[in-house]
């Protein structure tokens, strides 16, 4: 494990990409759970998907002159949405007007720049018909009884396949990936945990697929520390070195530079520069990563907010940084 970590605990610094249709609405990735929109009123998005502005050179280019040395992207976020061509479903950008396969470029565009390549994939589905309704679902309700009526058609074990099929996809079409994010599970009442994924047998297939790959802890494997590589503490600094049975692990915080991970055109709470390097000094300087978002917006172009405290984090990085 060690070894396989090595590269990721040197580099550091990582750029994080949402976007999907959500962007945009321009209001959050989770618009559509938090104002309960349903399906036929969502699908303007996916109708208007056109990134006319979409060039990932120029995020890979950007992402390097930060001094980022990896980056990941959702290939899925938990609208369903997949920016690959997936075959497993129509709900994919190749039957959007932009109609072409947005990761393969992307895949292409950060390679080049010499960064390392990974993909977030959210295992929970607002899409799919035979996910269950839980409770962070748009759909969420408040009794048993209630999800029992709402989920008699439903069956994970149609979307198990389902998700395992995709993950199969999204780890052989690229070639080498070197980091799978998966995103997330909320164990408990109305909740779901690692039987309803398939965890177990989900993470061995992924070692199988991409041996030197690096796994993220979103999966509820807790006991099962083969099955993982690092801890995501998310939207926080720690106060103390994560653990797990007593021994120190490897940790990745990421953060926004908002609020949102998505993009949300309105919000105006934005981190300073000088709390964005405090952000990453002391990461860095306590053991861990930084995986710092950008949401683009729904034409493709990261904003121009970001854009300029990254060149400035580049900045600092250039006088600063020792490989
Ligand atoms: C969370 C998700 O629900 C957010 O939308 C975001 O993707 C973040 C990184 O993980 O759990």
């Amino acid at each position: 494990k060690k070894e396989r970590l090595a590269w990721w605990t040197n580099d550091r610094f990582g750029m994080f990409i949402h976007w999907g249709t959500y962007s945009l609405a321009g209001r959050h990735e989770w618009v559509k759970k938090k104002e309960r929109i349903d399906n036929e009123t969502y699908q303007k998005y996916f109708d208007n998907f056109n990134p006319d502005l979409y060039n990932p050179q120029e995020w890979a280019k950007l992402a390097k002159a930060a001094g980022m040395k990896y980056a990941v992207i959702t290939t899925k976020h938990h609208e369903g949405f997949t920016l690959f061509d997936s075959k497993y479903t129509d709900y994919k950008i190749t039957n959007t007007p932009y109609g072409k396969d947005a990761i393969k470029e992307w895949v292409e565009a950060f390679r080049a720049e010499g960064l390392k390549i990974g993909f977030y994939y959210s295992i929970i589905d607002w899409h799919h018909p035979d996910y269950t309704i839980d409770r962070v679902h748009p759909k969420s309700v408040g009794s048993q009884k209630e999800y029992d009526k709402l989920n008699k058609d439903r069956d994970m074990s149609v979307y198990r396949e389902y998700l395992k099929n995709q993950v199969i996809e999204i780890l052989t079409i690229y070639g080498k990936v070197d980091i799978l994010w998966l995103d997330y599970s909320f164990p408990g009442e109305f909740g779901k945990g690692k039987d309803d994924w398939g965890s177990i047998e989900l993470i061995k297939l992924v070692r199988k697929l991409q041996p030197e790959i690096i796994v993220n802890d979103r999966l509820d494997l807790k006991e099962y520390w083969g099955g993982w590589d690092f801890t995501t503490p998310e939207q926080f600094k720690i106060k103390e070195w994560p653990t797990h049975n007593g021994k120190r692990i490897p940790w990745e915080t990421c953060q926004t530079f908002s609020g949102s991970w998505g993009y949300y055109r309105d919000e105006m709470t934005w981190k300073s520069n000088k709390q964005l390097l405090e952000l990453l000094i002391e990461s860095v300087s306590k053991g861990g990563n930084l995986l710092l978002n950008v949401g683009p917006t729904g034409r493709g172009v990261i904003d121009y907010r970001a854009e300029k405290a990254l060149y400035q984090i580049g900045d600092w990085m250039k006088y600063n940084y020792r490989s």
